[in-house]
């Protein structure tokens, strides 16, 4: 007897109908023949959120009148996906909604696609932020996501004649938004500019401008915990009247202008995930919501005191920064406990230093945010001061700790010379209490390279929490095929709330039986997957192809240029005749990929993916054996279909670069084999699954690290590697661009004069790991058994178990008795 423990509402489905026609009549105004699937969605929507109204507030009461902990995790991305769905299981309302849908006489499908998905991030920041908080509340633990709700999330991506990306902008509130419960009884206000001055011994901000942070919050309901925790999003208002005056006298902007500046602030994402944006826009984004965050929190926890003992705050709540987008927030809280709050120095510092830890997530020291002193000195007068006084009070500390004067200069949280810089990642290893890369091999980088000279002298304030993925979304809903297979195996459902217990199917593996409804789960939803995409993209994809999948942002360092090469490669040769293509494994290769905007190299490499598809895809010769996909506006709707179709994923980034990576994680578990490098979580995902159940290929860190000490030049791959040196002859020679030779000269420029990450050294490896692939494939029963055993051995990479290791190792907090 199979035992379910999934939440399970008492309700019945004609109860949830009679809710359904009460919204779509009291709230939407119309009978159930006059609504649409939108309609249905939003009324849906807010029975749910009516349905989890008690957890949700006894949580926040809890939260506040118990003593556990919180945690505050500040984020400028939350890329949370598409809700419904979500919702709908953890409030155990799902059989109800797809019955009570049918029987109002509308398509389930359409009422769930009639949602609009909030793409506030720009990828593996942003999800794992939304999968951290769904692990918070689904443990229980008292939390607030704290972030901005943008008003254009991150563009949509469209694909022009020439297979350019075209950017469009993501207006995501022109629809109705159910979710979000905008707060403005609860707003805080935001200074900007101005000057300090001395006033009776005091340094005193007199800011120019202010911005009116309006919270909207979203529930966060966990998973079979009845707790609801909340992701506050700010929106900037702005306090300053409409200008009647100058309207009156028709000077239309003038009488905007203040608005206009004010909700400039949460206007719309920055589209760069790893190279810092520096502009002025970008720090009021990050003080904007740091410091309502912080102010908020205070009112939280200290309801209706307005001299509240705030010594006792890194007691309330410990702050965890996602990456350096938010570290502002430090001088922020040094700034509210002496100047609003009058603590001396020695006193907010102790407060600060235990309320705030840093979790880094990159190695790309452009990614590494550096802000201009001039700058933070224009727009927080105050804080520059208290970074600065940060600093002085750090670089004293280093004389007792070191006499390497090198080292302490080298460690300069304010960069001395004509343009003082304050680095922000510096500040936040300083002042905070803990600092954790996101994988084994990146933590440990970050202590022997990019924080050196930090994990010398603060060793303990190391660790390393390795990233992790929520099991409700990217199993239970993207999967429901495997899912069922896996509580059938399993005999219960528990595993979605205990991971681990999937090795429970590391028996089954060798029940061939039970390997065989799990190839059918796959080629289900292979089939799955192929009608999704022509539904959505008109693009047609064969299911008796391989899926081979390369889902991620485009990068360099990502190495989608490897993928695009060893097919060019491939198909050079059947044109050449020494490849026969009747022996090639049918293949699909499926990319997803947004570039950002200015990143010039990236939209190149994307025009080439497409026009190799173009040309191969329509090449009679190639019989449909091998064909190159790209599914345009990838996103979470778009990962949640591909990744439990796919039979081979691609985590093929040059070795040290990759800080963890999360999609890994997604296609293990959803029983996907992996070629990759001995990169960011790929390492531990090997060492979990099997060596002999992943595909292994490339240079380590220790031998790229050696190769740029050696000086690399990637001409001498070209000369000796023919199939890579006739690749990239093709794309020279203009095969890919209607026989224009310059179309693609800036990338194979860079391929043979610079390949800073190594694309040409590895690409011969990366080919002979290849006929692995192949023949292992020929054999189904072989590969989906070690399919099998990816997911059976890769509960590990849930995000409860990250979370876990937060509470244990940085946050010392727990789940709320
Ligand atoms: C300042 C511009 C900017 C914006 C975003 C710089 C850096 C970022 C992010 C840190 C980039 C990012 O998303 N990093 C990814 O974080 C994931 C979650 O930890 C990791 O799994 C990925 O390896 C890492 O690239």
């Amino acid at each position: 007897m199979t035992e379910l423990t999934a939440p399970k509402s008492s309700i019945t489905s004609s109860e949830f109908a009679d809710e359904l026609r009460e919204q779509l009549k009291y709230t939407q105004g119309v009978t159930v023949e006059q609504a649409t699937a939108a309609d249905v969605y939003v009324a849906a929507a807010t029975a749910v959120r009516r349905h989890l109204m008690d957890s949700w507030m006894t949580t926040q009461q809890d939260m506040i009148n118990g003593n556990t902990k919180a945690v505050g995790y500040l984020s400028a991305e939350f890329l949370m996906g598409k809700q419904l769905r979500n919702a709908l299981l953890n409030a155990g309302l799902t059989e109800q909604f797809d019955e009570a849908v049918e029987s109002l006489g509308f398509d389930v499908q359409d009422v769930v696609d009639a949602e609009y998905e909030p793409g506030l991030g720009n990828g593996g920041l942003g999800r794992l932020a939304a999968c951290f908080i769904d692990s918070l509340a689904s443990l229980g633990v008292p939390a607030f996501g704290y972030g901005i709700q943008y008003k254009y999330g991150i563009f949509r991506q469209e694909f022009d004649e020439d297979g350019k990306q075209v950017e469009r902008p993501d207006y995501w509130l022109s629809n109705e938004d159910p979710w979000g419960h905008i707060d403005y009884g609860r707003s805080q206000r935001v200074n900007f500019g101005g000057e300090v001055v001395e006033e009776n011994g005091k340094r005193v901000w007199k800011p120019a401008w202010a911005v009116r942070a309006v919270p909207v919050d979203y529930m966060v309901p966990g998973y079979a915990s009845g707790r609801v925790n909340t992701l506050r999003l700010w929106q900037a208002k702005s306090y300053d009247e409409f200008d009647l005056l100058a309207f009156n006298k028709s000077e239309y902007m003038k009488a905007v202008e203040p608005q206009v500046k004010a909700e400039n602030i949460s206007k719309i994402l920055y589209p760069e995930d790893s190279t810092e944006v520096g502009k002025e826009l970008r720090l009021e984004q990050q003080y904007f919501f740091t410091c309502a965050s912080i102010h908020d929190a205070i009112r939280v926890f200290y309801p209706g005191q307005d001299k509240p003992d705030l010594t006792t705050f890194p007691d309330k709540i410990t702050f965890q920064l996602n990456d350096t987008h938010p570290v502002i927030g430090i001088p922020e809280l040094m700034r509210v406990l002496i100047d609003e709050y009058g603590y001396d120095w020695d006193t907010a510092w102790t407060i600060t230093n235990k309320t705030f830890n840093y979790t880094c997530h990159t190695l790309l020291p452009e990614a590494l945010e550096v802000w201009s002193a001039k700058l933070i000195g224009k727009l927080l007068p105050r804080h520059l001061e208290i970074i600065k006084k940060i600093n002085e009070q750090f670089m004293a500390e280093l004389t007792g700790l070191t006499d390497d004067a090198e080292k302490i200069e080298r460690m300069r949280i304010v960069t001395d010379g004509k343009e003082p810089a304050v680095r922000m990642a510096y500040l936040a290893t300083y002042a905070g209490s803990h600092v954790n890369g996101v994988a084994e091999l990146h933590s440990q980088l970050l202590k022997d390279v990019t924080l050196r000279d930090f994990s010398d002298l603060y060793d303990k304030k190391f660790t390393n929490v390795t990233n992790g993925v929520t099991p409700r979304r990217f199993i239970k809903l993207a999967n429901p095929r495997l899912s069922n297979l896996i509580t059938e195996g399993l005999g219960t459902d528990k595993w979605l709330e205990d991971l681990d217990m999937l090795e429970g199917l590391v028996p089954l593996a060798q029940d061939d039986e039970f390997v065989k409804k799990f190839a059918q789960v796959k080629m289900d939803n292979k089939i799955g997957f192929s009608n999704f995409a022509k539904r959505n993209f008109n693009i047609d994809v064969d299911p008796n192809t391989m899926y081979n999948t390369m889902i991620k942002r485009l990068h360099e360092y990502k190495r989608q240029s490897l993928k695009i090469l060893e097919l060019i490669a491939d198909y050079a040769d059947v044109k050449a005749g020494k490849l026969d293509i009747d022996k090639v494994t049918p293949r699909t290769v499926i990319f997803g990929a947004k570039a950002a905007p200015g990143y010039y190299l990236a939209k190149m490499t994307i025009q080439l993916i497409n026009n190799v598809a173009k040309v191969v895809n329509n090449d009679p010769d190639i019989k449909g054996k091998l064909n190159v996909v790209f599914v345009p506006n990838y996103n979470i709707r778009v990962a949640q279909h591909l990744i439990p179709a796919t039979e081979l994923d691609e985590q093929i980034s040059q070795a040290g670069k990759e800080a963890s990576g999360t999609s890994n994680m997604k296609f293990a578990l959803n029983g996907a084999l992996t070629v990759g490098t001995l990169d960011g979580a790929n390492v531990e995902i090997r060492a979990r699954v099997g060596a002999d159940n992943f595909f292994l290929f490339g240079m380590t860190v220790d031998e790229v690290e050696a190769m740029y000490a050696n000086g690399y030049d990637p001409r001498k791959y070209y000369e000796s590697d023919p199939r890579l040196k006739g690749a990239i002859d093709m794309v020279a020679s203009g095969v890919f661009s209607n026989g224009d030779e310059d179309t693609y000269e800036p990338l194979v420029h860079d391929w043979l004069n610079k390949d800073w990450f190594m694309t040409l050294a590895d690409f011969t490896a990366y080919h002979d790991v290849q006929s692995q692939i192949e023949t292992l494939y020929g054999d189904q029963l072989e590969w989906n058994r070690k399919a099998l055993l990816n997911v059976a051995n890769s509960g590990y990479f849930s995000s409860d178990r990250s979370i876990e290791d937060y509470l244990e190792r940085i946050w010392k907090t727990g789940p709320m008795a």
